[in-house]
């Protein structure tokens, strides 16, 4: 009789220093500790953090440009200045995430070639237009309120250098939240159109601010590893429900309705129940046929090419920098 074997082969055998390195990071993990960039890690681990913190970066990138396309046309000069600081805060956002990243192993020039060239996702929110003064205040109530819910649980976030990014951008994004909220607050309390400027706004905003926390759980591939790893703390439904439970008193006190007819309080789950979403036009959006995809990668692209010259001078400047700063006795062996 023939014996076939059955002993793995050499190359699924973990080497000691990688079994070490494994049993080190499940002990971490199972502390609650952090992760740092030095520290062994699975491949895994590594591959999906760098997935989930680049396209973090990629939409905070991309989520200016609903925003600056309204920095001229903003009503008063308050309210250019409160905006234009509000953008140059999401550029901070995506260098912070892009840094973070970074610490993971892959260059930010290939992250944002990723981005570039269509490989890798950003925020499907970003794809919808910003038709007018009063998507400035649902923007920020909404899209920065989801981000915000979304975004605290991950302040706790296994790896180091994300979890940290994340408490500032947090702080700044309740701030973002609040100049959104206070901008519907104006309208919603002036003049019938103005009123319903806001609630159009609002009415459109709704439904993809709340397909920003991702497919429902059954359709979230990533999220139980992610789970298990400690990066999200909550699935994407929990979130979503925190987030309705939260909007809903928010909305009756700007004096504005939520467009789903289904939104009523559940007194035994303690919880919103709301109805079902547009999930068929959710995936058409991260195909990339959106309403504004193509306009906003165009753009992007656009951006990257006439900032060439500034990335030119930089690398020329930091070349300078180092040969002007060789030390003096490195400059003599070499004489
Ligand atoms: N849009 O298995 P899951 C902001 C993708 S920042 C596009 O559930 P995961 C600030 C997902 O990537 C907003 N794609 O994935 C601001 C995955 O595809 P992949 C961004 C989405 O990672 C405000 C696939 O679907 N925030 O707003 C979306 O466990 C105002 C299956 O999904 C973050 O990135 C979506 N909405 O959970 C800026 C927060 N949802 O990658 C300017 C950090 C899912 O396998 C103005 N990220 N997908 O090819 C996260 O918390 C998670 O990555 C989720 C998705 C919750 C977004």
């Amino acid at each position: 009789m023939t014996q076939t074997t059955s002993s793995p082969s050499l190359a699924s055998v973990p080497s000691p220093e990688d079994a070490a390195g494994q049993e080190n990071f499940d002990r971490l993990i199972a502390e609650d500790s952090r992760i740092e960039p030095r520290d062994w890690m699975p491949q895994a681990y590594r591959k999906s953090l760098t997935r989930q913190v680049s396209q973090h970066a990629h939409s905070e990138i991309i989520g200016m440009q609903p925003e600056a396309n309204w920095i001229t046309r903003a009503p008063s000069l308050k309210r250019k200045a409160i905006l234009m600081a509000k953008v140059q805060d999401e550029a901070g956002h995506g260098l912070y995430l892009y840094s973070a990243a970074e610490t993971l192993g892959t260059p930010r020039d290939v992250l944002n070639d990723q981005l570039l060239e269509g490989k890798a996702k950003y925020s499907s929110i970003f794809n919808y237009p910003a038709r007018t003064w009063a998507d400035m205040g649902a923007i920020g109530w909404l899209v920065d309120g989801a981000a915000i819910c979304n975004q605290v649980p991950l302040c706790r976030a296994s790896y180091g250098p994300y979890g940290r990014a994340m408490v500032r951008i947090c702080k700044e994004e309740s701030f973002h939240q609040r100049q959104g909220w206070e901008i519907l607050f104006e309208l919603s309390h002036g003049t019938p159109e103005q009123k319903q400027m806001a609630q159009d706004a609002v009415n459109r905003t709704y439904g993809p601010a709340l397909q920003m926390f991702g497919p429902p759980d059954a359709d979230s591939p990533n999220s139980q590893q992610s789970m298990a790893w400690k990066v999200k703390r909550f699935s994407n439904d929990e979130l979503r429900q925190r987030f309705v439970d939260m909007i809903v008193p928010q909305a009756e006190a700007l004096g504005l309705t939520l467009p789903d007819p289904d939104l009523k309080w559940n007194e035994e789950r303690g919880h919103y129940d709301f109805g079902p979403l547009d999930w068929d036009e959710f995936t058409d959006v991260i195909k990339g046929n959106g309403p504004m995809n193509a306009q906003r990668m165009a753009r992007r692209i656009q951006a990257h090419e006439e900032g060439a010259w500034v990335r030119e001078a930089a690398a020329a400047y930091a070349r300078r920098q180092a040969e002007q700063h060789v030390p003096a006795d490195t400059q003599l062996i070499g004489a």
